[in-house]
């Protein structure tokens, strides 16, 4: 029997969520439309035509939410906030109601001794500010700021750990570039002032929390960076590489942990824009100290030059589309990186996860390190007797925790681990096709039912310590 990979005892045990991926209740209590009811509405955008409106009803269902968390054995939860629920136009005074069902939910979570982790932007930008121009407009930082100081007021008291933005990259190139998310926007100028947009959002909101909220409070922001690689050395492979680590990483880490965007990168884009939205004090303002680092990881992304790319190859992970959300890269072609794939057609493959978490301990030396969302999508079905078993997600997480536990073996300061998802939920323009929960829900009857993965996983927890990929949860 393989001794278990035994954690440092403070490390956080945890799982993620979103607001508009499982709360529901999209018309209650002052709540208006984010981009992704409008995006929802709108035909073939969304697998199904399937919405939020329900979601998994966790609006009304925190409460068992948090004790099934709490019976898993879980010591942390990773949550978003909803600006329209809290701001519903994205400007002026707040919604009462949209912060008491945070304040409660927070409560919840702290009375069965679960760490909160509040995340200030998971994707529903209230749909007035797109009207008004979205993220391509430089005002919605600030208006994204103001947001910020209101919600950190309001729990700042009781929430230490906090992230201004989940993913900047899917907002600005999926949203505006490959149109594959809300807003749907196709314009590869657009999304490149909305990644500038973004990154000033995340340093005003950072400077604005820590204005309104004590001392200890950690800042943060979650990346969901690439690990990319070639598939040769060849000069031009190498140069599609530098092309994409720019537009997936250093495009956003730039900026956050250094204060300059990479030198190349303008001339990279020059085709498609001048930058001349970049104003005089943006990177300083930007480039703000942080607590903590947040990395997303899923599966590796491998490149060629053109000239080395099969006809048609194209598969770049994040969706059908004509349009590229990687901005004057048309010429790179994505390739499938060999191996077993998820439901989502995403390789498996747990070196990638190290090989992140190493780079962004150099990148970013003096951060701690949290892992915010890792996680597979698999067609569950409940067996006969009503169980749910996932080996294949157990398979999954037992492999990247244990590229966790080499990188703290090799140096790097991780200090938890939030698995993606909770529950199975609403999965963006896929609608509710593909399952990423530890938890199954039936959508007909919103019932949970804890997978085979979910034990497991909350024996982790519980222990501290991965045991053998063999051991079912059961
Ligand atoms: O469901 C998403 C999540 O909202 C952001 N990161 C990736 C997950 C899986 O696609």
């Amino acid at each position: 029997m393989p001794e278990p990979l035994t954690f440092p005892p403070a490390f956080l045990w945890g799982a993620a969520t979103s607001a508009y991926q499982i709360e529901g209740a999209v018309r209650e209590d002052g709540r208006t439309p984010s981009i992704w009811d409008t995006f929802c509405r709108t035909p073939g955008k969304v697998n199904g035509g399937d919405t939020g409106d329900i979601a998994v009803d966790h609006y009304h269902r925190y409460r068992d939410d948090v004790a099934l968390m709490a019976d898993l054995g879980l010591t942390a939860y990773r949550f978003s906030v909803s600006w329209p629920r809290v701001q519903p136009t994205g400007r002026g005074p707040a919604v009462q109601r949209g912060l008491d069902f945070y304040r409660r939910l927070v409560d919840e979570l702290l009375a069965h001794g679960i760490k909160p982790a509040v995340t200030l932007y998971h994707w529903d930008l209230p749909q007035e500010l797109e009207d008004a121009g979205g993220w391509p407009e430089r005002e919605t930082a600030y208006r994204f700021a103001e947001y910020a100081a209101i919600v950190g007021e309001a729990l700042g008291d009781r929430v230490e750990q906090w992230i201004t933005l989940n993913e900047p990259w899917c907002s600005a190139f999926l949203g505006y570039g490959s149109g594959v998310h809300a807003p749907g926007r196709t314009d590869p100028a657009a999304a490149l002032r909305a990644a500038h947009h973004l990154n000033l959002a995340h340093g005003l909101s950072t400077t604005a929390l820590r204005g309104v909220m004590p001392a200890r409070n950690s800042v943060a922001v979650s990346l969901n960076s690439s690990v990319v690689r070639t598939v040769s050395d060849a000069p031009e492979d190498l140069d599609a590489k530098r092309r994409i680590d720019n537009l997936a990483n250093g495009i956003f880490h730039g900026p956050m942990l250094h204060g300059a965007y990479p030198e190349t990168l303008f001339a990279d884009t020059a085709r498609v824009t001048d930058w001349s939205f970049v104003q005089q004090g943006d990177l300083g303002a930007i480039h703000q100290p942080l607590d903590a680092l947040g990395l997303n990881y899923y599966t590796p992304t491998l490149v060629s030059g053109a000239e080395n790319a099969p006809a048609g190859a194209r598969a770049d992970g994040h969706g059908e589309s004509n349009h590229s959300p990687w901005p004057a890269a048309d010429d790179v072609a994505f390739h499938q990186t060999p191996g077993d794939r998820t439901e989502m057609g995403w390789t498996i493959d747990p070196t990638g996860l190290h090989e992140l978490i190493m780079r962004y301990s150099r990148e970013a030396p003096g951060l701690a390190l949290y892992i915010t969302e890792n996680g597979a999508a698999y067609d569950d079905k409940p067996d006969p007797d009503g169980r749910v078993h996932d080996p294949e997600r157990i398979a999954y997480l037992h492999g990247h925790l244990s590229a966790v536990r080499q990188s703290i073996t090799d140096g790097a300061d991780v200090r938890g681990y939030y698995l993606w998802s909770l529950m199975d939920n609403f999965e963006w323009a896929y609608g509710y096709e593909k399952r990423f929960g530890a938890v199954y829900v039936d959508y007909a009857t919103l019932a949970r039912t804890p997978k085979s993965s979910a034990r497991w996983y909350g024996e982790v927890a519980r222990t501290g310590a991965v045991p053998s990929a063999e051991t079912g949860g059961e």
